[in-house]
């Protein structure tokens, strides 16, 4: 015991003796000041003591419950991570940091098998917040966590925040044994010690603080509380329709008569938050048509939503937008667009009224062999946020953008049961739409428009997709 303790003790005087603490007037993720600084990034030009902290870890880890695979959170405690993985034999995941917000399957690297238990090595902790995220990452792909590793436990919260979401923290040193050991040290005085002691007693952070900073996941958030997110205004009117109407159902009209696109609309209209039409394969269309269609929105509180996919140079984008028999910016609260092109034609679409306009881009699609590529999806999503003033949501077939619920995902390629057409069209489950792939609406066409009773059909939908998004929050 005094033997381990001894070690401890000479660890934080190497810790010291390489800058990685250090004492001043700092601000640490969060936002929060502190007179003490501890960065353990710079350890990776020692090796000798990644080494012997390796080794030190290991005889720690030893007491804990097995565990299958070692992720460190980034970046201070990868090289360690390694280091024990290799001491042990025990396979070693990577969560990628940089790669935030752009899908959840990207972000773990490294073979892992679902229900494999993780041990995370992190390096600090005040709030626990980067362990928290890291939970959430490697939980989304099916490694399940209960315990972590610390170097340094700054005693501002993180035990117990860490607790509160099921982590046992596991601190090789905390803030109290830190200070002791430097003044023991001879390296700090009785001051200090006691201005770091009340800081720390004084600095606490809560888990709500963390949960409000760095813990959103639209796909747990009840679309309520994304309507504070939402930049574009219609994305907020949308979530309120979806709530007051308990859908999040869309129908893609692809009927190609006036009558019937009438009829349907007016029929389904009771169960559907957003009517997508493709209103240039309406064979008798004529400009009067739109108001009938603007009168049933009102009528049963849905938004017009043309799913034109704008592909086009700005120039001629702000025509097909503005101009020709359909007029679509005179109607349609909301269009399609493709990314392909680039900003002009985002730039086309958002004129100057802005408020009555939202656009989903298409990250993604739900056609068999579609030449859309990760890079691809992922430059979409950084349009978006770009103009996330304009831009009401995304679509595609994947739980991208998580980290930004004022952005909606719209899903098509939905059915009962899987499934595809003789075109290309594949076909997802409801619940697997809405919990496994992060649907916040789906758009159901032919599932509605060829059954018998289109009504009753759209009803069903709407009973099973808002059911499948409330188990999805729970
Ligand atoms: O349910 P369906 O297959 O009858 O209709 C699906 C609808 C069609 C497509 O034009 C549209 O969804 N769609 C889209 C959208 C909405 O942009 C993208 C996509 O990837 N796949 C897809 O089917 O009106």
């Amino acid at each position: 015991m005094a033997e381990f303790e001894n070690k401890l003790r000479k660890f934080a005087e190497n810790l010291f003796s390489i800058g990685a603490i250090k004492f001043g007037d700092y601000t640490i993720k969060l936002g929060v000041k502190t007179p003490i600084y501890i960065d353990l990034r710079v350890i990776v030009s020692y090796p000798k003591l990644i080494d012997s902290l390796a080794d030190l870890l290991v005889e720690y880890i030893k007491k804990l419950p097995k565990f299958d695979i070692i992720c460190g959170v980034p970046y201070a405690a990868l090289p360690l991570a390694g280091a024990i993985s290799v001491k042990l034999n025990i396979p070693m995941v990577m969560r990628r940091k940089e790669a935030k917000g752009y899908g959840l399957k990207k972000m773990i690297e490294g073979v892992f098998n679902q229900g494999d238990r993780c041990l995370i090595l992190e390096d600090v902790v005040t709030s626990g917040s980067s362990i928290l995220e890291t939970v959430r990452d490697l939980n989304n792909v099916g490694i399940k966590c209960t315990e972590t590793v610390v170097l340094v436990d700054r005693e501002q919260g993180g035990i117990a925040n860490l607790k509160e979401q099921g982590i046992t923290m596991h601190p090789l040193l905390n803030m109290t044994h830190l200070l002791n050991y430097l003044r023991d040290a001879n390296e700090i005085d009785d001051a200090l010690v006691e201005k770091v002691t009340n800081y720390m007693k004084n600095t606490q952070v809560t888990l709500t603080e963390i949960k409000k900073q760095c813990l959103i996941d639209r796909l747990r958030m009840p679309y309520s509380e994304r309507i504070d997110y939402c930049k574009n205004k219609v994305s907020a009117k949308l979530f309120k329709i979806m709530l007051e109407k308990k859908s999040n159902l869309c129908i893609a009209a692809d009927v190609t008569a006036v009558s019937e696109l009438l009829d349907l609309a007016d029929q389904v209209g009771p169960h559907i938050c957003l009517l997508k039409t493709h209103i240039d394969i309406l064979e008798d269309f004529t400009p009067d048509v739109i108001q009938t269609l603007k009168d049933i929105a009102e009528k049963h509180n849905f938004l017009l939503f043309e799913d034109r996919k704008f592909a086009d140079i700005g120039k001629t984008v702000q025509l097909q937008y503005n101009k020709g028999v359909y007029r679509i910016s005179s109607w349609a609260e909301i269009v399609t667009a493709h990314s392909v092109t680039g900003n002009g034609l985002l730039d086309a679409i958002k004129g100057s009224d802005n408020d009555t306009k939202g656009v989903f881009l298409l990250a993604e699609t739900s056609s068999a062999g579609s030449l859309i590529n990760g890079a691809y999806t992922q430059s979409t999503i950084k349009m978006a946020l770009q103009y996330n003033e304009l831009v009401t949501g995304i679509v595609c077939q994947n739980p991208l953008f998580t980290e930004h619920p004022g952005l909606i995902q719209l899903t098509p390629g939905v059915q009962l049961q899987a499934g595809k057409d003789n075109l290309g069209q594949q076909y997802n489950s409801v619940e697997v739409v809405m919990q496994e792939k992060g649907a916040d609406i789906a758009v159901v066409g032919r599932g509605i428009t060829l059954s018998t009773d289109p009504a009753k059909s759209a009803e069903n939908y709407k009973k099973l997709l808002w059911n499948a998004y409330l188990k999805r929050i729970e």
